[in-house]
């Protein structure tokens, strides 16, 4: 079989799991993107883990809830899907085998870190898996993915934690992280301002901007409880906007996914996105900025 799963920890995790517990001779890491426009193809001989349900595949995983841009599962499929902090839980308990019993912790350190369910202290200074995580974080921009995503499998099936995050492949990328967050954070310091309760980062004047750690902005605004990024997208075709809930101060009201797809895109209510043109983007911007402040 092969396994079709994405690029992060959650993925990670659920390659630990299923080639414990299935026959599993290759793996393939997919953005969720490509599951909804069918640019990928999906055969009998699949397991997907973390991605949209695809009638094609022999199982599936999920831990997201259904959205209407993806296919529906049929009432009996191969496989489970609930909504849960991680698709690693929902396998975990799929098979609850005692062959994967020795997993438990990792298990529960990728809820968290799938479910951002970690503090301050971890977002500045993290260790263990869930410092693992971030190096696997395809938004930190870090390049050879694929070779390091299946080394990271065989070590975790092979080594304890700490043996893995002395593997040289990992020393490599945490320096990176650990440069790239010092400077993005200094980058966040001077774009960024707070109004109301919504914290605005305005990127499109950056250069360069480094792939730093994404919750890194609520250290620094710890009362905003929402967070509003903008940032030119490829060409400076669109402006790209994202908005956020303060993981940390878990106030918000803000319907984030609602409010992006009001405006062509999309999300949920804790995170969002949408493109925007450039000549309706000022007007846009300062809509969405009401809109965030009135839902609170
Ligand atoms: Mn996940």
């Amino acid at each position: 079989m092969r396994l079709v799963t994405r690029g992060d920890l959650d993925g990670v995790t659920s390659a630990v799991l299923l080639t414990t517990m299935e026959k599993i001779y290759s793996i393939e890491l997919v953005h969720p993107q490509d599951i909804t426009d069918k640019k990928f193809e999906i055969t009998e001989n699949d397991i997907m883990a973390n991605l949209p349900y695809h009638p094609g595949c022999a199982m599936w995983f999920d831990h997201h809830e259904l959205t209407e841009s993806n296919e529906k599962p049929p009432e009996s499929f191969k496989g489970r899907h609930t909504i849960a902090p991680s698709v690693s839980r929902v396998i975990y308990d799929y098979y609850s085998s005692d062959k994967l019993a020795q997993y438990e912790y990792l298990v529960a350190e990728t809820d968290r870190l799938d479910s951002a369910q970690i503090n301050i202290e971890e977002v500045i200074n993290p260790s263990g898996i869930i410092l693992l995580g971030f190096t696997i974080d395809s938004r930190s921009g870090i390049g050879r993915f694929n070779k390091y995503f299946v080394d990271l499998v065989a070590w975790l099936k092979t080594m304890p934690i700490e043996k893995v995050l002395n593997q040289p492949e990992v020393l490599e990328r945490v320096k990176v992280l650990r440069e790239n967050n010092k400077a993005f954070l200094d980058i966040l310091k001077k774009a960024s301002r707070q109004e109301g309760n919504v914290v605005i980062t305005d990127l499109r004047q950056i250069k360069k901007v480094p792939a730093g750690n994404r919750f890194l902005i609520y250290t620094l605004f710890p009362k905003a409880n929402v967070s509003m990024r903008l940032q030119w997208g490829p060409d400076m075709k669109f402006v790209a906007v994202t908005l956020g809930h303060n993981i940390f101060n878990r106030t918000s009201r803000s319907d984030c996914g609602r409010i992006c797809s009001d405006f062509g895109g999309g999300g949920h209510k804790g995170a969002g996105a949408c493109p925007l043109k450039p000549e309706k983007a000022k007007q846009q911007i300062a809509e969405i900025i009401e809109r965030l402040k009135k839902e609170g």
